[in-house]
């Protein structure tokens, strides 16, 4: 199937201020020293690396109400929404690397400037839908999407270091997998504005042919919308992934994250991929291996590798 961008931009976020764990920030590090620019080369895609933004300390920044650190998650997000949409308007599919998921206001507000018909899928344990009003924790990885909904805009105060900001996707243009750990008012904010969830227990009750078919037929039914897929890594089992900030028990298997994404890439629609919540810094030396070769993995199917293998071009078979 033809592409809508063959080459690809890679581009790395080393931002914690969404959460409290720092070693989130080394993610776009150690996700390239497991060799992703080179494994994204050898699909035979042009990739150019845009390097790691570096995000200026505000010394200077109280919460609001409960929600920490909101002046440097806000100017953060506002390069983060630039650099992305630059890197599209060069033709570019996206790779974002985090980074905790906070940064997702940026990268989905950056890929909507450059293509505002892009519909999201969001892989995630979590739905990460509480508002800076609703959110138990103070935590904005908790709060990207809250942002980003139109429909939700009355309900999402203006924090300061967001000024810039405007609310950039509807309602019905998000759809979420994996999730298993939802809050009270977030579960109330997907009933009253009908966002479409597919649960753990969803795949395990349809299987998940069936949840991801549903879910592309929800947010692009016809196949022609660009595609953001926002990859939490928590949405895999911890087996997986343990060096994460949140794991939750009872996640995705290495093959179901991977027919998701070898799925939906093969729609040749995806123009911007969040790798998020990598956290190398988390669990014993083996479990940081795994999780980090298991988000490369996870790119790099997204990306085109396929497990049945790829057909090698110019290949010339040896003849007796
Ligand atoms: N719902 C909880 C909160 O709002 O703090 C936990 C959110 C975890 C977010 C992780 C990254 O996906
Ligand atoms: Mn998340
Ligand atoms: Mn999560």
């Amino acid at each position: 199937r033809r592409l809508l961008y063959q080459d690809v931009g890679v581009i790395g976020f080393p931002f914690s201020k969404g959460q409290p764990q720092p070693g989130v920030r080394s993610g776009p590090a150690a996700i390239r020293n497991a060799g992703l620019i080179e494994k994204i080369h050898n699909l035979e895609r042009d990739v150019k690396d845009y390097g790691d933004l570096d995000f200026e300390y505000i010394a200077d920044d109280p919460p609001y109400g409960l929600i920490k650190n909101p002046r440097n998650v806000g100017a953060a997000n506002k390069k983060i929404s630039a650099a992305v949409s630059n890197v599209i308007n060069d033709n570019r599919l996206c790779i974002s690397l985090g980074g905790d998921h906070a940064m997702s206001i940026g990268t989905l507000h950056g890929h909507a400037t450059a293509r505002p018909d892009m519909c999201v899928l969001w892989i995630d344990a979590h739905v990460d839908i509480n508002t800076p009003l609703t959110s138990m924790t103070g935590n904005i990885h908790g709060t990207p999407v809250s942002f980003v909904v139109h429909e939700l805009k009355d309900y999402v105060p203006v924090l300061p270091g967001f000024e810039w900001m405007n609310t950039c996707i509807h309602a019905k243009d998000i759809a979420f997998i994996g999730v298993r750990d939802i809050d009270p008012g977030e579960r109330y904010i997907m009933e009253k504005f009908g966002l479409v969830c597919y649960s753990i227990h969803d795949i395990d009750h349809l299987g998940l042919v069936e949840v991801l078919k549903r879910a592309m037929d929800n947010v692009n039914p016809n196949r022609d919308r660009p595609i953001h897929i926002s990859f939490d890594i928590d949405a895999l089992d911890p087996l997986l992934a343990q060096s994460t900030g949140t794991p939750v028990y009872g996640g995705l298997t290495f093959r179901e994250g991977m027919y998701i994404v070898e799925e939906v890439g093969s729609t040749g629609m995806v123009t911007g991929i969040d790798m998020v919540e990598v956290n190398p810094e988390l669990g014993t030396k083996f479990e940081q291996n795994v999780t980090v070769n298991t988000a490369v993995d996870v790119l790099t199917a997204a990306l085109g590798k396929r497990r049945h293998g790829n057909i090698p071009t110019g290949y010339v078979l040896p003849k007796a």
